[in-house]
C-alpha cells in the first residue's frame, strides 16, 4: 500500500514487440463489486478464467500494484497466503485447474492516488483512468489489451455524496442500502480489454439528450459536469451528436449501446479517454461558452468529443493486440477526427493546422533521442509512447494509404477491417492487409512507414526538356539515422503535383506521383519552359521537401496556387528562409524578398481572412530549430524577432488599415467566417503590438472584446508588454475569473509565454498563486509546460536558469505523477540540437536527474536522451 511512484527496481526493463506471446489464460467474464470509500475502497473481482490451449500453463501471473490484497479464492474456496506469490507488481497463482472462478478482494486508497492512474478522487468525485496499465491498480488482473472480458459492475457508495454511480455499458437495477448508501449495477454486453474499464461516482449535474441511430435505435446521451458548469455543455452535446451522425455517414458505423455517457473531471493526465460507453474527459475538452472559451477551445472540444466517439469502432470494437500496435487505434482515430473536423469546418485551414502541429511536435520527436516508428519495437514505459509519432504521424500514414488507394477503396478497406476484426484484438498488419485485400493494391513497401522512424527528406531538381515537351522531376529521398536504425530503406512517398505558369494559370490537372525507390525521374507533359511546380499538395506525405526552383516561383505559389495548403506552405518556406538568413547574418536577399511578399498577405486580409490569419504567422522557434544544427537559441529567437520587427515597422499603416476593415460581429458564433476573421485579427494584432504607438489600441481591443478569443489575444499581448496598466489588467482578469479553472489556466499560460520580460521571476511568483496547484495537470501544463515548450527566450536564458527550473519541477512531479513529469521533460531531451553553450547546460540538468530515484517514465526519457 505504501508503494510510491518511483523505485529503481522498476527502471530500465525493456519490453520487445518481437517477444509477444498470447496470454496463458483468457478471462471471459468479470464481475466486480466496488464499496467506495475515499481512503479505502474495497474491490471484489470475480473472473471466469479459462486456460488458453495455444499457450497452456497451470500457473497464472496477474498484474497488480498499489493496493492491499485481502483474499484470493479459487472456485469460492479462499486459498492460504502460502499458496500464492505476491510482489510489488503482481500475483502468481500455481497448480491451477484448467477452468476456474477466481475471486480477489483488495483495497486501494483513491484519495492518495496523485498519479491519476487507476481509481482516484478528483474534486470529491471518484473516477478512473485505466489506459494503458491503470486497471492493475484497481485489482489483480490480466491487464493487457488482448484479454477481452464481459463486465458486470456493482457500485456501492454514500447516496448524498455520490448521487451518481456510473460504469460502462447499459444501466442495470439500482437500490437503496442501509446507512445512507445506495447501489447501482452496470452491464456491458461488449467484451472489452481492462484498459477500457471506467467508474465514476459523484455529485454531478447531468445534461441529457438523445440520438436516433441510422437503424432507428434511440441512444440516451448524458453529459456530467460540476453543477455551476451546466451552461457550458451545449457545444459538447452538439459535437457528440454531430460525431455520431458523421461516423454513420462517412464510415457506416453505428453506436451499439443504449446510453453514451461523458463525464468531465478537472484532474486528468491527458485530454480524454474512450472507455466503453463512459468517456471520461478533461474539463478542457467538454466545457465551452463564448465568455470563457476561445475559438480554438470550441474546435478542440468538437475534435476530442469526435475522437473519443470514433474510438468506439477504431479502438473499442476492434482493439489492439498489444501496446506496440497503439497507432492502429490512435493513428487511425486521429485521421478520423481530422476528417470529421475538415468536413464540418474549413478543410484547408484544418490541414494547415494539423501540419503545423506535426512540424512543431512530431518532426522534432522523430529527430530526437526518443524517435520511434509509429509501431515501436520496444519500450520501457508504455505511457511514454502516447506520442505525436504514434498519433499524428500515425494519422499521416493512414492518410497516405487513403491517397494511394483513393477514397472509395479506402472506405472498402475500412469496412473490411471493421467487419473482419470486430470483437477482437488486432494488429497494424491486420489493418494494412485489409486495405490490400479490399483494393487489390500491394502495400508491401509501404509497410516501411510502420517500422522505420525518422522524417524523410526529399530533394527535387526540375529540368525542362524542350525537345520532348516534358518537365522532368529528378527526385531523391534520404532519411537520417534514428536510435537503433542507422540504415533506412526508401519510403513509399505519394506526391500530389500540379503545374502552373508564372501568372498562376494551371498548366495541368493534378496528378499523383508515387516515389517507391531512393530516387526517380518523373516526366510531366509540359510546353512551358518556366513551369511552376506545386508538389506535395495538401501535404500528401509527411516529409521535408526542398526544390531547386527558379527565383520567384515560391512567390507565384504563395499568390496563386489553387491548393490553399501549398499557398500557406510557400509563405512558410519564404519566412523560414528569411529567418535563417537573419540568423546566419549572411545577406539580406531572402529577408527582402519575404518582407515584400508579406505585403500581399496584409493587403488580402479582408479578402480571405482565415487563410491570411494562418499565413501571417511565422514558423515557430521549435520548427525553425529543426532546420539547424548546433542551434544558438538566443540568436535564433532574435533572428525571428528581427523579421517580425521589420514587418511591423514597414507595414504599420497597412496593418492598421486591414485591422480596421475586418468585420465586427455583434453576436459570437463559431462559424468558419467568424473564426477566420478573429484568427486574422489576432495575427495582425501580434504585429501591431510591436510598436508602442499601438498600445492604446490593444487595450481598447481587450476592453471591448465580447468573447474570450479576442479578449485573450489582447491579454497575451498586454502580458508580454511593459504597459503601465499591465499588472492592474492581469489582476482584474484573475479576480474576475478566479472561479473558472480553465480561464485561470489561460491566465497562467499568457504570462508564462511572455518573451519580453524576466519571465522566470513572474513564473516563480505565479507558482505561489492560490489558483496554482502542482497536483493538477492542467495547471502544470499551463504554467511550467508553456514556459518550457513555448517560451524560447525564457527557457533558453543564457545562465541556464530555465533548464534548472524545469529540472526542479520534473523532479518534484516525478515523485507523485510520473506521466506528467516525463512529458514535461521533453524540451530538455533535445540538448544535442543546441550549441555547446546551451546543450551542455541542458545535459547537466539531465545528468542531475538521472542520479535521482526516478520513476520508470522519467528514467526512460532521461537515460535515452543522455545516451543519444
Ligand atoms: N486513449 C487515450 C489516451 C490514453 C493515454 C494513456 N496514458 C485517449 C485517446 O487517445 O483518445
Ligand atoms: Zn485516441
Amino acid at each position: 500500500m505504501a508503494k510510491t511512484e518511483t523505485g529503481s527496481s522498476t527502471q530500465g526493463t525493456t519490453i520487445y514487440r518481437k517477444d509477444y506471446q498470447e496470454p496463458t489464460h483468457w478471462i471471459r467474464k468479470t464481475d466486480m463489486v466496488f464499496e467506495l470509500d475515499e481512503q479505502a475502497t474495497r474491490v471484489e473481482a470475480t473472473s471466469r478464467i479459462e486456460s488458453n490451449p495455444k499457450n497452456p500453463s497451470d500457473t497464472l501471473r496477474l498484474n497488480g500494484t498499489h493496493q492491499k490484497l485481502i483474499s484470493v479464492a479459487i472456485n469460492d474456496e479462499v486459498i492460504r497466503e502460502d499458496a500464492y506469490i505476491l510482489d510489488d507488481t503482481g500475483l502468481t497463482l500455481k497448480n491451477l485447474p484448467e477452468n476456474f472462478t477466481l475471486t480477489i478482494v483488495s483495497e486501494n486508497n483513491p484519495s492518495a492516488n496523485k498519479a491519476l492512474e487507476g481509481l482516484y478522487v478528483s474534486n470529491g468525485k471518484f473516477c478512473t483512468q485505466c489506459e494503458a496499465e491503470g486497471f492493475r491498480r484497481i485489482t489483480y488482473f490480466l491487464d493487457r489489451p488482448d484479454v477481452l472480458s464481459v463486465y458486470t459492475v456493482t457500485i456501492r457508495g454514500d447516496q448524498s455524496k455520490y448521487p451518481y454511480l456510473l460504469s460502462n455499458g447499459n444501466p442495470g437495477p439500482t437500490q437503496e442500502l442501509d446507512d445512507g448508501r445506495h447501489e447501482a449495477i452496470w452491464i456491458d454486453p461488449h467484451p472489452k480489454p481492462s484498459y477500457l474499464f471506467a467508474l465514476v461516482a459523484g455529485n454531478l449535474a447531468r445534461v441529457e439528450d438523445s440520438f436516433t441511430t441510422m437503424s432507428g435505435k434511440e441512444v440516451g446521451l448524458h453529459v456530467y459536469v460540476e453543477h455551476p458548469n451546466v451552461d457550458q455543455v451545449p457545444h459538447c452535446m452538439t459535437s457528440l451528436k454531430n460525431s455520431m451522425k458523421w461516423d454513420e455517414e462517412r464510415f457506416g458505423r453505428e453506436f451499439d449501446l443504449d446510453l453514451y455517457q461523458i463525464v468531465a473531471v478537472s484532474d486528468f493526465n491527458m485530454g480524454a479517454m474512450e472507455n466503453k460507453g463512459l468517456n471520461i474527459f478533461n474539463t478542457k475538452y467538454v466545457l465551452a461558452k463564448a465568455e470563457t472559451a476561445t475559438d480554438k477551445d470550441f474546435l478542440g472540444v468538437e475534435a476530442v468529443v469526435g475522437h473519443e466517439y470514433f474510438h468506439n469502432w477504431s479502438g473499442n470494437r476492434v482493439t489492439c493486440r498489444d501496446w506496440f500496435q497503439l497507432s492502429l487505434k490512435e493513428g487511425f482515430t486521429v485521421y478520423r477526427d481530422q476528417e470529421f473536423s475538415s468536413d464540418l469546418n474549413d478543410r484547408a485551414i484544418q490541414r494547415i493546422q494539423d501540419v503545423r502541429l506535426l512540424r512543431a511536435g512530431q518532426f522534432p520527436e522523430d529527430a530526437g533521442p526518443m524517435a520511434h516508428s509509429i509501431r515501436p519495437d520496444s519500450y520501457q514505459e508504455i505511457s511514454n509512447f502516447y506520442t505525436r509519432t504514434v498519433y499524428e504521424k500515425g494519422a499521416e500514414v493512414v492518410r497516405m494509404i487513403e491517397t494511394l488507394l483513393g477514397r472509395e477503396s479506402f472506405r472498402k478497406g475500412c469496412d473490411l477491417y471493421f467487419n473482419r476484426h470486430d470483437g477482437s484484438a488486432a494488429t497494424c498488419e491486420d489493418f494494412v492487409k485489409a486495405m490490400e485485400d479490399a483494393s487489390g493494391k500491394d502495400l508491401k513497401r509501404f509497410r516501411r512507414w510502420y517500422r522505420q522512424a525518422g522524417t524523410p527528406s526529399l530533394h527535387i531538381e526540375p529540368q525542362y526538356d524542350a525537345s520532348r515537351g516534358k518537365l522532368v522531376l529528378n527526385v531523391r529521398q534520404s532519411t537520417g539515422r534514428t536510435p537503433g536504425q542507422s540504415q533506412k530503406e526508401p519510403f513509399v512517398i505519394p506526391l500530389r503535383v500540379k503545374l502552373f505558369d508564372e501568372t498562376g494559370s494551371a498548366l495541368s490537372e493534378e496528378t499523383l506521383l508515387v516515389l517507391e525507390d531512393e530516387s526517380a525521374c518523373f516526366e510531366l507533359e509540359c510546353t512551358n519552359a518556366n513551369a511552376v511546380v506545386s508538389i506535395n499538395r495538401g501535404f500528401s506525405a509527411p516529409i521535408y521537401l526542398s526544390m531547386n526552383e527558379a527565383p520567384g516561383h515560391a512567390l507565384v505559389r504563395m499568390k496563386h496556387d489553387d491548393d490553399l495548403f501549398n499557398r500557406w506552405d510557400a509563405c512558410q518556406q519564404l519566412a523560414e528562409d528569411a529567418v535563417l538568413e537573419a540568423y546566419h547574418a549572411k545577406s539580406t536577399e531572402a529577408q527582402d524578398a519575404f518582407i515584400q511578399a508579406y505585403e500581399t498577405l496584409i493587403l488580402d486580409a479582408t479578402k480571405e481572412p482565415a487563410f491570411v490569419g494562418e499565413a501571417l504567422r511565422l514558423p515557430s522557434f521549435n520548427v525553425l530549430a529543426e532546420r539547424l544544427d548546433a542551434v544558438r537559441p538566443t540568436q535564433l529567437h532574435q533572428a525571428r524577432e528581427s523579421i517580425l520587427d521589420r514587418i511591423a515597422t514597414t507595414y504599420n499603416d497597412k496593418i492598421l488599415k486591414a485591422f480596421a476593415e475586418l468585420p465586427k460581429f455583434d453576436s459570437y458564433e463559431v462559424s468558419n467566417a467568424q473564426v477566420g476573421v478573429r484568427s486574422c485579427k489576432g495575427a495582425l494584432l501580434i504585429l501591431l503590438s510591436r510598436l508602442e504607438s499601438n498600445q492604446a489600441l490593444i487595450e481598447e481591443e481587450y476592453r471591448n472584446a465580447n468573447n474570450m478569443t479576442e479578449r485573450l489575444s489582447a491579454l497575451a499581448l498586454i502580458a508580454d508588454s511593459d504597459m503601465e496598466k499591465r499588472t492592474s489588467i492581469l489582476d482584474a482578469f484573475a479576480e474576475e475569473w478566479k472561479d473558472q479553472a480553465l480561464v485561470m489556466d489561460k491566465w497562467f499560460a499568457v504570462q508564462a509565454s511572455s518573451t519580453s520580460r524576466p519571465v522566470l521571476k513572474d513564473v516563480d511568483v505565479l507558482l505561489e498563486h492560490k489558483s496554482f496547484d502542482l497536483k493538477n495537470p492542467n495547471k502544470v501544463r499551463s504554467l511550467i509546460g508553456t514556459f518550457a515548450a513555448a517560451n524560447p527566450a525564457g527557457f533558453h536564458a543564457q545562465d541556464g536558469s530555465g533548464y534548472k527550473f524545469l529540472g526542479r519541477y520534473v523532479e518534484e512531479l516525478n515523485a507523485f505523477n510520473p506521466q506528467i513529469a516525463s512529458r514535461l521533460c521533453s524540451p530538455l531531451l533535445k540538448w544535442k540540437n543546441f550549441d555547446e553553450e546551451a546543450g551542455s547546460k541542458m545535459k547537466n540538468e539531465l545528468k542531475r536527474l538521472v542520479e535521482l530515484d526516478l520513476s520508470k517514465d522519467v528514467y526512460e526519457v532521461v537515460s535515452k536522451a543522455l545516451n543519444a
